[in-house]
């Protein structure tokens, strides 16, 4: 069986509620599974005993009454290129995949897959699992939110995989055996190969079309995934080359660098005129999709690490009258200090630090930063008689991805090395923050992800096939 450019929305059955693939064998490719339901196993496929290759497909909204919501991989399935988005068992295993006899996965993003009853949200393994380049974030169980490896039956190998920010059941449950280059947001996967990543925030952007056959999740310009993989296929989910800059990146997307300003040619050289190479720039965007249309919120404007070379702004406190310093990055920062909160003159210097790593459960919005107080005499000032405001003000840009009810001013607790949240007054009309102080310190403005389901419901309806 030859399926290809199909969609099988609505359908349901007792196993394989839009297809039911007994012997096989079969080859699935652009194919989208939306919205069909299973009341035993498998809501969008069912795979037999036979052979099944599913390429550049989508499951979304499938459900099963008892195993592997999006796919029941019973016989040997190899699944690649493909999304996984909202597929749910509701009694039993498997949110988004039950592998039973073998799978191989690669170059495929799986989210918000659930299990609401019980293990595995995105893949849930009774047999042979070998995953290589996936992204799972967000998938929920009640154990083993993104993969639950069944340790009486089987057995899972993962390489260059991110693991993410399950929403229940933690990102792993069982043993999981690590083939390198692996990243976990949290630590439950026992990932300690080479080139393995723990406790570490993937920065994933928003499910979205980036090109390609399927919805992928990009990685913001400052991810710890990018350059860090290993093992890699020659291409990503969407068909774009690997590897791209410095080495190919973990998960199913490749970050394209932005193409660098090229070296202004001498015109001295006195070599003789070898031809220069002019590299031809591959374009390395595959198919068009179809219009999948409006899902356009892009990745938040994280600001990067390395602030472009303003001079750190200084300004000046004095006992009589206090005084502010402002300055502008991603977010516009105000300190201020009253008269009386020093003794003496102290010079005030702002500086941009890295990118708060705010860990899995929080966000950072724009770069972290560090207020200097010096005296006279070039001592260092941190503590104060008064205490002090800093308001800082974002743009709606700045904070997408992150729920704005929940941003705070955060400082940098060196002795617990850890960020602690400072009282914060949120405007949310306005898009500021303030919070009173009484210390200096290093600062960042950290909140929770927005629930990204809030945006899925549009995802879906751009990926609703027309019917
Ligand atoms: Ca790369």
């Amino acid at each position: 069986m030859t399926v290809t450019g199909s969609s099988f929305t609505n359908n349901t059955s007792g196993t394989g509620g839009g297809i039911n693939s007994d012997v096989g064998p079969a080859v699935i490719s652009g194919t989208t599974f939306y919205a069909n339901s299973a009341s035993d196993k498998g809501g969008g496929v069912l795979n037999g005993s036979g052979v099944l290759s599913l390429v550049d497909s989508t499951f979304a909204i499938n459900s099963a009454g008892n195993r592997g919501g999006g796919l029941y991989a019973a016989g040997a399935v190899s699944v690649d290129r493909s999304m996984f988005l909202l597929n749910s068992s509701t009694s039993h295993q498997g949110g988004g995949i039950l592998v039973y006899d073998a799978l191989t996965a690669t170059n495929t993003t799986l989210v918000s897959n659930f299990a609401s009853n019980d293990t595995g949200g995105a893949i849930n393994n009774w047999g042979r699992l070998i995953a290589n380049s996936l992204t799972l974030d967000g998938n929920s169980a009640t154990a083993g939110g993104n993969i639950f490896n069944n340790n009486s039956y089987g057995t899972s190998q993962l390489r260059n995989t991110i693991v993410a920010n399950a929403a229940g059941g933690g990102n792993c449950f069982g043993t999981i055996m690590s083939q390198g280059n692996n990243l976990d947001s949290g630590n439950t996967c026992g990932f300690a190969g080479t080139g393995d990543i723990v406790n570490t925030d993937p920065k994933l952007g928003s499910l979205q079309d980036n090109g390609g056959w399927t919805l992928t999740e990009a990685l913001a310009a400052d991810s710890p995934a990018i350059d860090r993989g290993g093992g890699c296929p020659a291409v990503d989910q969407r068909g774009v080359a690997r590897p791209q800059g410095a080495g190919c990146d973990i998960g199913a997307y490749e970050s394209v660098p932005p193409p660098t300003a090229t070296a202004t040619p001498t015109l001295t050289s006195t070599r003789t005129p070898t031809a220069t190479s002019t590299a031809t720039p591959t374009n390395t965007q595959t198919p068009t999709p179809t219009a999948t249309g409006t899902a356009t919120a892009t990745s938040t404007a994280t600001a990067t690490s390395t602030p472009s070379p303003t001079p750190s702004p200084v300004s000046t406190v004095v006992p009589e009258t206090g005084g502010s310093l402002t300055f502008t990055a991603s977010t516009t920062t105000t300190v201020s200090f009253p008269d009386g909160a020093v003794s003496q003159p102290v010079t005030l210097t702002y500086s941009l630090g890295d990118a708060a790593n705010a860990g899995a459960s929080f966000r950072a919005v724009g770069s972290s930063f560090v207020i200097t107080a010096v005296d006279a005499g070039g001592n260092a000032v941190t503590q104060f008689n008064r205490s002090f405001t800093i308001t800082v003000s974002y743009s709606d840009a700045d904070v997408v991805g992150t729920d704005e009810s929940t941003l705070k001013i955060y400082f940098w607790n060196t002795t617990t090395s850890a960020w602690d949240e400072v009282p914060t007054v949120v405007d949310a009309a306005n898009n500021t923050l303030t919070a009173t102080l009484d210390h200096l310190t290093r600062f960042a403005l950290l909140g929770q992800p927005s629930v990204r389901k809030l945006f899925l419901p549009a995802v879906l309806r751009a990926y609703v096939p027309a019917w």
